[in-house]
């Protein structure tokens, strides 16, 4: 039977729990190892929601029964598109201790970026909020389930209409399977380097190295945990986040949004230490502290993270948020480096920091795949106790973005500073980061082909002081089509509204590389020279 996903080399691994940076245990384990040592302790705040240790302990193992009842197995894929909820942590170690595989989706993900994900993973069950930023998940889910015949059950959080309420899963304790930790712990969504959308599979010892080694580095039972950021994703999910957090014996407070109308009286009620943000949400706090009621002076640690974090805004951060900044440079695929919470000012207002893992091999090369001299700008390619091999059932894909002895391409350029610090110079991908959102080009130029006027495509990224990029998307087209309808199709063709165009672009012909392709540097000119003559 083949693999779904590209297993480390058995030398590898047993290297790995040989120098103590696997353990062999799963995310349940070390959760419910927590749970034991600090049954009274604050667990998760969510709303009106307040779980202890014990109490959340209970509840995932009465749920893992529940869903085990339900059918689904160990091994089966479900697919999780809940926002942060209290029902997104239960179901999560839920499924893991069930020894199920939850892929986790982005709530802002809509119909299409679904159906390719569910293609892939061909997932049992779905779960779903019932609404969720004005937004009717169970609506979605019934187009959904007519394509993708192996969803047998809908799972909502909330009000169920004909679906599986969670609420009525929460069943007596029954023995649970053993699950191995070399085994999948979950699948993240890959922010890509190519094509379409991709899966990354964890495995629960690759997974649990980031939560132990940054909290590890500074965080502990005193502390309290800001989940601003969608958890569906990896930074405030696992780095240390809100694994890191339920294995420390912190706590872990939901914020719906990351605006800091959620946020702040959040933090000032549950005297919050630190959260995760990107770089666009950062400024809007520092800016949001000088008029805002609430008091965030508990706050000892901002880290961002996500895209590039401008030096001038995390000097202000600094400054206008009162506490300490730790630049994250990560990805889905793995690889994590942070500044560290004493170092210098100018290493952490400049740099994204080092690896944490002497076993992470970082190599900055040339096209052909040569170490740059030190010093100089290159492709960062890397692999490493936490880093994956492949992706999940996608064998191109992983051919392309992984280097036949296992280093994950990962199309952002880089620069290493004498002291080992890395500073992102920018990237090779054809992907647009709008604010920490990725949108890859020829995804999106794929969905606007489908619309009958458009005859060529090409999306390209340009500046923007608040997101650091927006959408540019340069069109040939029959007849003129505005931005607003441009949008509208999309929207109607269930895209996720983050990749919509943000400023459309229209020309007779696109440019085109020696070997036919689009020729995005081109257009990306182009637009620096308009911005530059205005
Ligand atoms: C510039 N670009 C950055 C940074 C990521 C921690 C933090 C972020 C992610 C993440 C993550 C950047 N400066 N500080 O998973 O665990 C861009 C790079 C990278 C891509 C990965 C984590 N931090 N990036 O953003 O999988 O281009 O992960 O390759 O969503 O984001 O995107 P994603």
């Amino acid at each position: 039977m083949g693999h779904d996903w590209t297993p480390y080399p058995q030398s590898t691994a047993a290297d790995y729990r040989r120098q103590g940076h696997w353990h062999g245990k799963t995310l349940g384990e070390r959760f419910r190892e927590c749970a034991r040592r600090y049954p009274d302790d604050p667990a998760v705040v969510a709303g009106d929601a307040r779980l202890t240790y014990a109490e959340l302990d209970n509840r995932c193992d009465r749920l893992a029964n529940g869903l085990a009842a339900l059918g689904v197995q160990p091994r089966d894929r479900v697919a999780v598109q809940l926002p942060n909820l209290v029902e997104f942590v239960e179901v999560l170690f839920a499924l893991m201790r069930v020894g199920a595989t939850p892929v986790l989706v982005m709530p802002s993900y809509r119909r299409q970026e679904l159906r390719a994900l569910m293609e892939i993973a061909e997932p049992t069950a779905y779960v779903i909020p019932d609404c969720y930023g004005g937004f009717d998940f169970r609506s979605q889910a019934r187009e959904l389930c007519e394509d993708i015949g192996t969803v047998r059950h809908v799972v909502v959080a909330g009000e169920p209409e004909e679906f599986t309420p969670v609420e009525g899963l929460y069943h007596g304790p029954e023995p649970l399977p053993d699950v191995d930790a070399d085994d999948l712990a979950l699948c993240v969504m890959s922010g890509g380097t190519t094509g379409g959308p991709k899966l990354v599979p964890r495995t629960h010892e690759n997974y649990a190295y980031l939560p132990n080694a940054c909290a590890a580095a500074g965080l502990d039972r005193s502390d309290v945990y800001l989940a601003a950021l969608p958890l569906a994703h990896n930074f405030p999910l696992a780095c240390p986040g809100l694994l890191g957090t339920l294995t420390s014996g912190g706590t872990a407070v939901m914020s719906p949004t990351s605006s800091p109308d959620d946020a702040f009286p959040l933090i000032e009620g549950e005297r919050v230490t630190w959260t995760t943000l990107v770089p666009s949400v950062v400024d809007f706090w520092t800016e949001a502290r000088q008029w805002h009621r609430s008091d965030v002076s508990s706050l000892r640690l901002v880290q961002v993270g996500g895209a590039l974090l401008r030096p001038e805004s995390a000097r202000r951060a600094t400054q206008g948020l009162g506490c300490g900044l730790q630049q994250v440079y990560g990805m889905a695929e793995g690889l994590l480096t942070m500044t560290a919470l004493d170092e210098p000012d100018d290493l952490v207002l400049t740099t994204q920091g080092r690896p944490p893992c002497p076993a992470d091999e970082v190599r900055l090369v040339d096209p052909d795949g040569v170490d740059v001299e030190a010093g100089a700008v290159g492709e960062l390619w890397t692999r490493g106790p936490y880093t994956v091999r492949g992706y999940f059932r996608a064998p191109r894909d992983s051919a392309e973005s992984f280097t036949p002895d296992g280093l994950y391409r990962t199309g952002d350029l880089a620069r290493r500073l004498p002291s080992g610090h890395l500073v992102i110079k920018g990237r090779l991908k054809d992907v647009i980061n709008r604010g920490g959102d990725k949108i890859a080009c020829e995804e999106l130029e794929g969905h606007l082909l489908a619309h009958p006027a458009i005859s060529a495509a090409a999306a390209v990224p340009v500046a923007d002081p608040g997101l650091g990029e927006r959408v540019c998307v340069f069109l040939v087209c029959e007849q003129r089509q505005s931005l607003r309808e441009v949008r509208a199709f999309l929207q109607a063709r269930g895209v996720a509204s983050f990749k919509f165009p943000d400023r459309l672009e229209y020309v007779d012909r696109l440019p085109l590389t020696k070997i036919g392709k689009i020729d995005r540097k081109v257009l990306v000119a182009r637009l620096a020279g308009s911005a530059s003559g205005s």
